[in-house]
């Protein structure tokens, strides 16, 4: 972004002890937060919450540093917005996978103080006519972030045609932990799943999820919190949701880590996905006129 652009967002939009725009990674627009609260790093491009870190803890996210940082490439970790389809295109291979939402421009359309010392931003999606072509419904997308004690994100939906569309969904999370032998998921205990790594056969959740070889699950039907135990960190990640329908868990383990190139070498120890969904069986209907809000809530807790 041209630097006059930025000095354009300061102006308009930076709050001294909360928010300023910079170049980020590679050459990337990002706001820079900074709270009494948290740190957090949010790129222009894919409106995507790169990074967050309350103050006193560990990062919470995970973000590769072997990630290439470009214009239209996915990041790798973070918080990636998977939109307005979840995996591959429904009929279209030729159309990037978890939609585009991720890898064009948004912009800033709000930033706020909040009362409780949190930051608050809103972004907007740009439309443009490659956007139109790979979906063509009359339809505006925001992310609002809260960056605080706590890291809030809500994909807002609107349906401003004539007609009904199915969408697809999921802030794709990568999560910051100690080690992967050294953590389990609870909160998906007798959920359904279906298992990507064989075939999608649909299967039942037997107590806590452990991970010692590649995990890619969609549970379905369920709306409960998830809580990622790290007993390296001695912590406890809450991830909650509102009108979230699946979840998501998927770890590469090595040799898909290593095929993806991005990782890093031994970097899916360090990071786990446990994603805020509504994917396969629980893609949303939005009715003409609705508006559809995808709520994650993330926070921190010490384990006991
Ligand atoms: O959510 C898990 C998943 O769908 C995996 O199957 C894998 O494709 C992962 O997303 C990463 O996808 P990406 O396009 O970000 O490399």
């Amino acid at each position: 972004m041209e630097s006059n652009d930025l000095s354009a967002l300061n102006t308009r939009f930076a709050i001294p002890g909360h928010v300023r725009f910079k170049e980020g990674p590679g050459g990337l627009a990002v706001a820079e937060i900074a709270n009494t609260h948290a740190e957090s790093m949010i790129a222009l491009q894919g409106a995507h919450v790169m990074t967050w870190q309350p103050r006193g803890q560990e990062p919470v996210l995970w973000l590769s540093r072997h990630g290439k940082f470009a214009p239209g490439k996915s990041i790798r970790g973070g918080v990636p917005i998977c939109w307005p389809w979840f995996g591959p295109h429904a009929t279209d291979a030729s159309l990037p996978g978890h939609g585009f939402a991720r890898t064009v421009m948004w912009e800033v359309k709000e930033t706020g103080a909040q009362p409780d010392g949190a930051t608050f931003l809103r972004f907007g999606l740009i439309e443009t006519d490659a956007i139109r072509a790979q979906w063509p419904h009359s339809s505006s997308v925001e992310l609002l972030v809260t960056v605080g004690a706590e890291l809030k994100v809500e994909l807002l939906t609107r349906n401003s045609g004539g007609a009904s569309f199915q969408l697809g969904e999921a802030f794709h999370t990568y999560f910051h932990i100690s080690d992967v032998a050294d953590m389990a998921i609870r909160g998906l205990e007798g959920c359904a799943y279906l298992d990507k790594v064989e075939g999608f056969s649909r299967k039942i959740q037997q107590g806590a999820v452990v991970i010692g070889s590649e995990v890619d699950r969609v549970y379905l039907d369920t709306g409960a919190d998830c809580l990622i135990d790290d007993r390296g960190l001695k912590r406890r990640i809450r991830i909650a949701k509102r009108n979230s329908r699946s979840t998501v868990v998927w770890n590469p383990w090595t040799e898909k880590a290593e095929k993806m190139g991005d990782f890093g070498p031994q970097g899916h120890r360090g990071m786990v996905c446990v994603e805020t969904a509504n994917a396969l069986d629980n893609v949303v209907t939005v009715t003409p006129g609705a508006e559809h809000g995808l709520l994650a809530v993330i926070s921190v807790e010490a384990l006991e």
